[in-house]
């Protein structure tokens, strides 16, 4: 699978056209066309594409057959010709029968948005799991495409032996996959498995885990590098990072934190990349804190946070105490600048400037930092007393009456998680 998807770099190179469609629901969404065309070029180009003409259609809703208008499949049919385009890429997700009746259409390959990041991340992707999760996604992405029709894949299969009478080449393919699919799911799980060890090992020595997460290129990898030195691939292009990578870092009082650098995110996320990340992503889940990393430069900065705050909320993290980090604020216009808040939980900063640095590790010690509380809790809570043990720090303790009295630590992600249920007995 992996070798077939490598095409659009090796092979031939991919010569194309991009065309995005802007329907009634997009403006009513207020999707931004022209950003998201911006971004289709730049995601082709990360994939070794030479991108030679971009094409938009207006129109108020997809065609069920060619996705755009017949007469702008003509037109895209010349100009395939004349420029000698040999690849057509779309900035939706097409359905298979659209993608076949393009193929024949246009006499080019047919690749849409989902298919070109999944490429990028088999080409991207190193490490064991990585590799196998995009081939999962892939496989699910390709199943539900394999309808009927298509010329090549529903011949009736004539073998003697090897196949089942009148069993069609779809029905092999399908369940090829299907075992595939099965195996990888299989190793996934294992893999899996093993992280669970070692994240609950890793829980149990009590050491908070903090992890940064954003838009694709708004500077996760350069910061962890710039934190704690790791030796971590930087690149100007989207989907740098595909695994996640985990260092020690020590905070400005002496605590020690690991900090955590993700895959980055990015608007329509194929949703079978989500589910396949989501073993690798689970590292976002365990995180005490989350460090949002934006790019504060970017025209886009308001729709990338919100497709950052969506993808959060999907993987269950949202409610997650976060700190948003406004990156790059060297490349910002003025009026860029006055816009963004700076409070306990928004920082601006430039990954390449040392004092920010301190800055942001004065802000995770600030958001990690228990404050200290004072509890009377009757005698028969003993549920809420073992809660105190496990989760704070105790500072002092005394018996009133018939109530203990226990003065603690308690830090504000385990006060979010615990401490509400003991909201009643704090004494102020
Ligand atoms: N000018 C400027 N450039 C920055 C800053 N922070 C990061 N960059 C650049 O932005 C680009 C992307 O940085 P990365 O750290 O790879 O971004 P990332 O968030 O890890 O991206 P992915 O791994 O692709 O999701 C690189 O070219 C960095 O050098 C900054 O504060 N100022
Ligand atoms: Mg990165």
């Amino acid at each position: 699978m992996k070798n077939e998807t490598h095409d659009t770099q090796t092979e031939q190179q991919a010569r194309a056209i991009l065309v995005s469609l802007y329907t009634q629901l997009d403006k009513r969404n207020g999707v931004n066309a022209e950003g998201s065309m911006e971004e289709l070029v730049s995601l082709a180009e990360t994939a070794g594409v030479e991108v030679l003409e971009q094409l938009t259609q207006n129109k108020e809703k997809p065609d069920f057959r060619w996705f755009i208008g017949k007469g702008k499949v003509e037109e895209l049919r010349i100009l395939v010709d004349s420029l000698e385009a040999n690849t057509v890429i779309f900035d939706q997700e097409l359905s298979g029968a659209q993608v076949r009746n393009l193929e024949e259409q246009l006499d080019a390959k047919i690749i849409d948005r989902t298919q070109l990041i999944l490429d990028i991340f088999a080409q991207r992707a190193k490490t064991r799991e990585g590799i196998l999760q995009v081939e999962l996604a892939q496989y699910n992405y390709l199943l539900p495409r394999l309808s009927g029709q298509g010329k090549n894949l529903s011949r009736l299969g004539g073998g003697i032996g090897t196949r089942g009478p009148g069993e069609s080449k779809l029905e092999i393919d399908r369940r090829h996959i299907r075992t595939r699919v099965t195996e990888l799911k299989r190793q996934l799980e294992e893999i899996m498995r093993h992280r669970t060890l070692y994240r609950e090992r890793r829980k149990k020595t009590g050491i908070v885990q903090v992890a940064l997460v954003g838009y694709t290129n708004a500077g996760k990898s350069t910061l962890l590098k710039q934190l704690t030195d790791a030796d971590v691939y930087i690149q100007n292009q989207l989907f740098a990072t595909l695994d996640p990578t985990s260092r020690n870092l020590e905070l400005p009082g002496g605590k020690e934190i690991v900090l955590t650098d993700t895959v980055g995110f990015i608007q329509n996320l194929p949703h079978d990349l989500i589910a396949a990340f989501r073993a690798t992503l689970e590292e976002v889940n365990e995180a005490d804190l989350i460090l949002h990393v934006v790019d504060a430069s970017s025209e886009r900065r308001d729709e990338q946070m919100q497709v950052v705050d969506e993808i959060l909320q999907e993987l269950g993290s949202g409610n997650k105490p976060q700190v948003i980090l406004y990156n790059k604020i060297d490349l910002c216009t003025p009026q860029q600048l006055e816009m963004l808040p700076v409070d306990q939980t928004h920082l601006r900063i430039s990954a390449y400037h040392e004092p920010d640095l301190e800055a942001v590790k004065n802000i995770i010690q600030d958001q990690l930092a228990g404050g200290i509380k004072t509890y009377r809790i009757p005698a028969e809570r003993g549920d809420l007393i073992s809660q105190l043990y496990t989760f704070s720090s105790i500072i002092s303790q005394d018996y009133e009456d018939n109530d203990a009295l226990f003065t603690v630590e308690i830090n504000q992600t385990d006060y979010d998680k615990f401490g509400y249920k003991l909201q009643e007995y704090e004494i102020k």
